[in-house]
């Protein structure tokens, strides 16, 4: 006979995670929905997503999405994953893709069409868990619902001193066939070593 419930410690805990990323998603999605309803501009809630704004709205200290989220979640990537530093901004954008996305959202992505001087490349993610059991109405045409992601980036990079701009270049939710985030480095301060050597 097929054995009921979870079989292993395994199970239990696969079970734990699913419970855990539904939760996660889930409440995601009522943020997203109370910004709807306090904020009522779709592109003010892109924005506040991705926390564009600076420190006198209502709700960057209340809620620290998006960038706020990155600049803070940097130092516990770096901590977890014991990387080294990127030689380079192209395998910055693959440990992003590979190792970031896996350790925070249990996905993995690729990383595709770079420009000619490697600073320029799309990021598509393999599955998209912030969006299960989501379906946007009619009035949420333009709304940007992952930009906390675009925001993370941001944030995340901007703490190893590269500057960029993360946009959505695709979004299933506004009908496109894929998610895809376009990573532009805009400029990377060079780091100074703080002692000299005497
Ligand atoms: C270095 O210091 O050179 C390593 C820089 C690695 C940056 C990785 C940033 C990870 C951002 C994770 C995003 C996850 C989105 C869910």
């Amino acid at each position: 006979m097929a054995p009921v419930g979870p079989r292993s410690g395994d199970a239990i805990f696969s079970s734990i995670d699913r419970v855990n990323a539904e939760l996660f998603t889930l409440t995601y999605g009522a943020i997203v929905r109370q910004l709807l309803t306090d904020l009522e501009e779709v592109e003010e809630v892109n924005k506040q997503l991705d926390q564009m704004y600076s420190s006198s709205t209502i709700y960057v200290d209340s809620l620290p999405w998006g960038y706020n989220i990155g600049i803070r979640l940097i130092d516990e990537f770096l901590a977890k994953s014991g990387v080294s530093r990127c030689v380079d901004f192209k395998e910055t954008a693959e440990m992003i893709a590979k190792v970031g996305f896996k350790m925070f959202l249990g996905v993995t992505a690729s990383v595709t069409s770079w420009d000619s001087d490697g600073t320029c490349c799309s990021i598509i993610l393999e599955d998209n868990p912030l969006v299960d059991f989501v379906e946007l109405p009619d009035t949420c045409q333009g709304l940007y619902y992952c930009n906390v992601l675009s925001g993370v980036i941001r944030g995340a990079l901007e703490m190893v001193s590269m500057k960029t701009e993360v946009t959505w270049t695709r979004d299933v939710l506004r009908g496109d066939d894929a998610y895809e985030l376009q990573v532009k480095l805009l400029k990377q301060v060079a780091e100074e070593y703080p002692y000299k050597d005497d």
